[in-house]
């Protein structure tokens, strides 16, 4: 991004309700700006950090970025780790976007007036592609940034299980992993350790912390997606979930809402389902009672998750 078109300093912003990949891959894509480019820019945050990512983030021993609730017309804006307007902070219609950094599908929403940086590749988290950007130009991050980078890296890919890892994560994780001086697993061990939402029984934290709303034929859906180590206290909590997706559907009109609560021990998962039985019944999992599904096997909301609810409405012809 070195010959940067825009003249205003610009905003790099995850998705709202950001997980670790989204806080993580823009401090390090500011950090590439800075040290590869020299391009002045500000990593910001359009929520809450989850209490993983906070842990993260004292390892590398970065403050959190900056919060911000809207851009206004104008602002420079690199987005990373989203495309869609749905998912991204107030005012981004308005706003000027320069990059996207990205590994989602694309949602047809960045128009823009100029030609801007764009990646998107289909790879396991945007930090992999803030490493790669780094390794391209011959550098290397700080220890700290590298830190950062792994953090987005091991959480959405739990540790490359994920069926979303690539052979670019694998690559990239050891290469990281030496700079930052830290073992992969055990960090990993430590990472996902360090904050249980459902052993606290919080339900808000469950349903709110890393949940996605999208658009699919017209009508709005929620998957909400909580990582553990272990089902432990599902059972017990089951009704409390459920209860709170339900209302969750009813009070901001979702047609279907999903919460999966993943184990990242045998990357599966169990699915509560909120909202129109007509869709849900149609989800390809083995369907325990009514609202209850176990997903063997199931771990990522871009890959098995969202494809499977968006069949379900298919077969639904809602
Ligand atoms: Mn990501």
């Amino acid at each position: 991004m070195s010959d940067n078109q825009s003249t205003t300093k610009p905003f790099i912003i995850g998705h709202l309700k950001p997980d670790a990949d989204a806080i993580c891959s823009a401090i390090g894509h500011a950090a590439y700006l800075k040290d590869v480019c020299g391009v002045e820019s500000t990593p910001i945050r359009c929520g809450e950090i989850p209490e993983r990512c906070a842990w993260a983030l004292e390892q590398a021993g970065f403050e959190a970025p900056e919060l911000k609730t809207e851009v206004l017309p104008g602002d420079a804006v690199i987005l990373v780790d989203h495309n869609e307007f749905k998912q991204a902070i107030a005012g981004i219609e308005e706003a000027d976007i320069v990059g996207v950094l990205d590994h989602h599908r694309l949602s047809g929403d960045v128009r823009t007036a100029q030609p801007i940086y764009f990646r998107n590749e289909p790879v396991g988290s945007t930090c992999s592609l803030v490493a790669d950007n780094f390794k391209k130009a011959g550098a290397k991050p700080s220890k700290a940034v590298a830190i950062c980078l792994i953090s987005g890296l091991i959480s959405d890919t739990l540790c490359l299980t994920s069926p979303t890892t690539t052979d670019f994560d694998r690559e990239i994780l050891p290469w990281l992993s030496e700079i930052a001086g830290v073992d992969a697993e055990e960090y990993t061990a430590n990472f996902f350790a360090a904050g249980s939402l459902l052993a606290k029984g919080c339900i808000d934290g469950m349903l709110e912390s890393d949940r996605k709303e999208f658009s699919e034929g017209g009508k709005t859906i929620t998957i909400a997606q909580v990582e553990e180590v272990g089902f432990g206290c599902f059972d017990e909590k089951r009704g409390e979930i459920e209860a709170g997706l339900k209302k969750l559907c009813a009070d901001k009109g979702y047609v279907v809402g999903l919460i999966a609560v993943t184990d990242i021990t045998t990357q599966s998962s169990k699915i509560i389902a909120a909202g129109d039985a007509s869709i849900f019944g149609n989800l390809e999992f083995d369907r325990v009672d009514e609202t209850l599904f176990n997903a063997p096997g199931v771990c990522s909301r871009k890959k098995q998750i969202f494809p499977a609810l968006a069949k379900a409405m298919q077969l639904a012809s809602v």
